[in-house]
This record gives C-alpha cells, structure tokens and sequence, in this order.
C-alpha cells in the first residue's frame, strides 16, 4: 500500500517496510528554503516514529537532485538573521535519522544540495549527478558540513579542490572517490535506492541501527571511544530476540524472520 503524507514542496511515499521523500520544487531545481527543510525534517521525524518503516530513501525525483540553499531566500540576509534561524539544526532529524537513509542523486547536488547527500547513510548516483560546493562563487562557504565531510570522506586535496575551486565532480570520479555506493543509468537510480532500502529493512532492526551509529562514532570520535562504542553494541545486541532467531536460523537452515525486538 502507498501512503502519503499532505505537504507542500516535498513528496511522502510510504510502501512499508520503507519511505521515499521526494524534494519537489522543479521550477527551482528543487532549491532548499527554510520551508523545504522544515518539510524534510517534519517528516523524517514521523518516519522515524513509524514503526512500519524501517528505512527511507530521499531523492530530488529524475532530474536534480537540489542546486542548494535557497539563494532568492538568502541574497539579503544578514549575520543575525541566519544565526538565530539555526539552519544546521533545522537539519539535525536528518542528520540524526537512527533508520538507514538512502540518497538517490540524479543531475545536480551542489551546495547545501550535495551537504544533504553526504548526510545521508549510502549515495545511488544516477549517471547525470554531479556533486559540489559552488558556495565560494557566491561568498560564502558550505554552511551545513560539506567542510567536514568531504575530507572525512574523500581526503583533503579533494576537499580542497571542490570547495575552492567550486566546480562540481561527475557521478563517475565521485565514485571512484568513494562518497557514492553505485552509479547506475538515471532512470534506474530511484528503483535502485528503493530495492537497496528493502533489503536493509529485511535485516534485524536493531543491529542495523546500531551499526549505523557506531560506523557514524567513527566521524567523531577517537579511535578508543569509538571501539568502546561498538564493544557495548555489540555486547547488547545479545539481549534481543533478533541475535537468537538470526543465529538459530542459520544453524537451522531457515530465512531469520526479525522483529526489532
Ligand atoms: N536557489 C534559488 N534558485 C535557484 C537555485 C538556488 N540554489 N539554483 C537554481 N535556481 C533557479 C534559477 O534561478 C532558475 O530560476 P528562473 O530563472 O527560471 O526563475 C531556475 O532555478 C533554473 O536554474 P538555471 O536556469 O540556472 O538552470 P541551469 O540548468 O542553467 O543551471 C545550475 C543549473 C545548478 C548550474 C545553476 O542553476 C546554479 O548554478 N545554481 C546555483 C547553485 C549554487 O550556487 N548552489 C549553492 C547555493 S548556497 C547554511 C547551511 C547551508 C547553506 C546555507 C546556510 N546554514 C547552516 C546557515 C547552503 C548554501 C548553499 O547551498
């Protein structure tokens, strides 16, 4: 069954066991305002109470993915103004969604756009996407992590080429450097994401987020307190329901059949 939630300029499909939210502003390639980030974030928060849903798939739909923040919105905001609307918290339910989060990316994702990407837990690239961070063009800089994560991920002179230079990189180089999981032909990309999403949601709920959250320690903390992290997850993850029935279903030779519990 499809379900769908009633907003403005995103898109809600809920097809239990997963979720796509559908950026939808095409006349503004899907440009982030204030508003499309509250609808995002409504929503993941209700996806992530939804205990049908176990993982989400957010995508620009098959032609942009999102060319960043609104710049109509921002060109004449002051310091203040952009301090007290708190944007980097505005993104904190995505940022924090506890149930995998698939990016589908097709043509752009440039600035808050590619920021937003890099949020999320696995990137399907369609063979169109390109990935920057044009802010220094516009005087200024990434404001929502593209910073940190970029280096994270695909290494200081990268990071550096991308946010000084501002030019976007292919969905091919971005794979090789290894912030996207699959490039596949555009048509295919939100099919893609979806059928990876239900193959997450198919696995124990619990050890899937907690996976989840000790690969993320990892961005954040030192080699010690991430290994103790994972150590007491790992430790937990003996008191479900969900570590017996998936080891008695290997011994027996049997598909586990998971609970979250
Ligand atoms: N904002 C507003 N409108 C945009 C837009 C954007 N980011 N990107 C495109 N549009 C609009 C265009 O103005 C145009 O509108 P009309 O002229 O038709 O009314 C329409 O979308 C189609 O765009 P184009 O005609 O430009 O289409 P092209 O195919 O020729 O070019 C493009 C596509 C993506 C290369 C080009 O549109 C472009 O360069 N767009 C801007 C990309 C960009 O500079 N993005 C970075 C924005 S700054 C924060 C955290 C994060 C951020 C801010 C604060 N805090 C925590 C406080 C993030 C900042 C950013 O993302």
């Amino acid at each position: 069954m499809i379900a769908a939630m009633g907003y403005e300029h995103i898109l809600v499909e809920i097809e239990p066991p997963i979720a796509t939210v559908t950026l939808n502003r095409p006349k503004v390639l899907n440009a982030l305002s204030p508003a499309v980030i509250g609808e995002v974030s409504a929503a993941l928060s209700e996806l992530e109470a939804d205990g049908n849903v176990q993982a989400a798939v957010l995508t620009g739909g098959p032609k942009v993915f999102a060319a960043g923040a609104d710049i109509q919105d921002m060109a004449d905001q002051g310091a203040v103004d952009q301090l007290l609307r708190d944007q980097t918290g505005r993104w904190a339910p995505l940022a924090g969604f506890k149930k995998p989060l698939i990016a589908a990316v097709n043509g752009y994702a440039l600035g808050g756009g590619c920021e937003v990407a890099l949020m999320c837990d696995l990137i399907v690239a369609g063979d169109t996407a390109r990935f920057g961070q044009p802010e220094v063009n516009l005087g200024i800089i990434p404001g929502a992590g593209g910073t940190q994560r970029w280096p994270r991920t695909a290494g200081k002179y990268v990071a550096m080429e991308v946010m000084l230079t501002g030019a976007p990189v292919t969905a091919l180089r971005a794979y090789e450097l290894g912030i996207v999981n699959k490039v596949v032909p555009w048509e295919m990309t939100i099919a893609v994401a979806k059928r990876i999403a239900r193959d997450l949601a198919a696995k124990p709920p619990l050890a899937v987020r907690l996976a989840k959250e000790a690969v993320l320690k990892a961005f954040d903390a030192p080699l010690s307190d991430g290994l103790a992290a994972e150590r007491k997850s790992f430790y937990f993850l003996f008191a479900t329901e969900d570590q017996k029935e998936g080891m008695h279903a290997f011994l027996e030779k049997r598909k586990g059949v998971f609970k979250g519990r």
